[in-house]
């Protein structure tokens, strides 16, 4: 076996660790955030990341759709939530909700990824019947809706517990949670941005309660605001620990903080080095989620291309209609087509394998 080339000479301890497959500690996530030896700490996660999948780079042909901005929680990190009647607010009706699903009818589209704000006053009944009505004109696909802030609120603005919430919405179609809202556990942090937000542990028990009720989830870290590495390291922790419990997590998405249009305008967002080093270390912490998911939008496809030699295995997918990240200011495009996704992947040194939401191969 060849050995890695370390500038950092601290990371030889925990090369013999990840070689081991042992598991690292929280002291081992710091020492790998403060490492000034990027392609070192790549090396590592790529052990990792080719123990698990090999060469192989998962994509999605997905489909985007934001069915309002409307939110009660005016995060400060967000230039997609509005209040009820402010500029720029919107609430699709059902139909126009249906007519986008129609637009699209004649694509492969496998998951149709379905997120909106915590709105103060629409029906239990609208949740279901959009995913009832997008299951009739589109039986076979995949819906991936509503994260685990939006679940609880819709929940308790019905007055029902979380756990008949989501198996109503599993009975009308809906086949597993986005990662959305986890933001970063900690508790000075959301004080400062998200005070009103659903808690950490309230993120937690929805997610396990989707688990127990056998819908899979994915989980996010938004990072590159105020948060300290220290801050990164506790919420990737809290998410193994808790994989540890109920072992539905699917895909960790590091979300990069894009600044534009938020009360945080003043900050830069995080630098490349900070975005490939932060999916590099959640490969290597997060040693019982399956996937890392470099999500291209954020990124930007030329990161996303490079982050598969840093441990990350998926670049999300087509997309096609994206408006969080893009209110935000990212720069992406708004979709990307599936030959221009396997090109990227495949000019990575990786073989793309186009996957249905639970990972499973689709021939295309
Ligand atoms: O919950 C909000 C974050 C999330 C900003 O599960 C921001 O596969 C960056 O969760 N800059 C929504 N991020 C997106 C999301 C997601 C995306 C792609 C795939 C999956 C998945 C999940 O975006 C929000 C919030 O955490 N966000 N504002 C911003 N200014």
């Amino acid at each position: 076996m060849v050995l890695p080339r370390f500038q950092d000479q601290a990371l030889w301890p925990i090369y013999e660790k990840v070689a081991a497959g042992s598991r690292l500690h929280r002291e081992e996530g710091l020492s790998l955030f403060h490492s000034p030896d990027l392609l070192g700490v790549g090396a590592l996660a790529q052990m990792v990341r080719e123990r698990l999948h090999g060469r192989k780079a998962y994509y999605i042909y997905n489909q985007h759709l934001n069915y309002s901005n409307i939110c009660v929680n005016g995060c400060k990190f967000c230039a997609f939530g509005r209040r009820a009647g402010e500029e720029g607010a919107y609430e699709l009706t059902l139909t126009e909700i249906f007519a986008k699903v129609k637009a699209r009818l004649h694509e492969p589209i496998t998951e149709i990824h379905i997120v909106g704000g915590c709105h103060p006053d629409l029906p239990f009944a609208f949740y279901v019947d959009m995913l009832r009505g997008i299951k009739a004109l589109r039986p076979q696909v995949h819906l991936q809706a509503f994260t685990a802030v939006e679940v609880a609120h819709v929940a308790e603005k019905a007055g029902v517990s979380v756990a008949e919430t989501l198996a109503a919405l599993k009975d009308a179609g809906l086949g597993s949670l986005p990662g959305g809202g986890a933001e970063v556990f900690s508790s000075r942090v959301r004080e400062n941005l998200c005070p009103t937000k659903l808690s950490p542990q309230g993120w937690l028990e929805v997610s396990q309660c989707a688990h127990r009720l056998g819908l899979n989830t994915n989980a996010t870290m938004l990072y590159g605001h105020i948060e300290t590495l220290e801050e990164r390291v506790e919420h990737l922790l809290k998410l193994r620990a808790a994989q540890d419990e109920t072992g539905g997590f699917l895909t960790f998405i590091p979300l990069a903080f894009h600044p534009h249009n938020t009360a945080l305008s003043s900050l830069n967002g995080p630098s490349a080095v900070d975005d490939l080093k932060t999916l590099a270390v959640a490969r290597l912490l997060l040693d019982n989620f399956p996937h890392i998911k470099a999500f291209w939008v954020m990124l930007g496809p030329k990161l996303a291309q490079i982050s598969l030699c840093f441990g990350v295995d998926d670049v999300d997918g087509t997309v096609m209609e994206e408006r969080i990240t893009h209110m935000a200011g990212a720069q992406t495009p708004q979709g990307l087509s599936r030959a221009q996704l396997r090109a990227l992947i495949r000019e990575a040194g990786c073989e793309p394998v186009e996957r249905d939401t639970l990972y499973r191969v689709i021939e295309p």
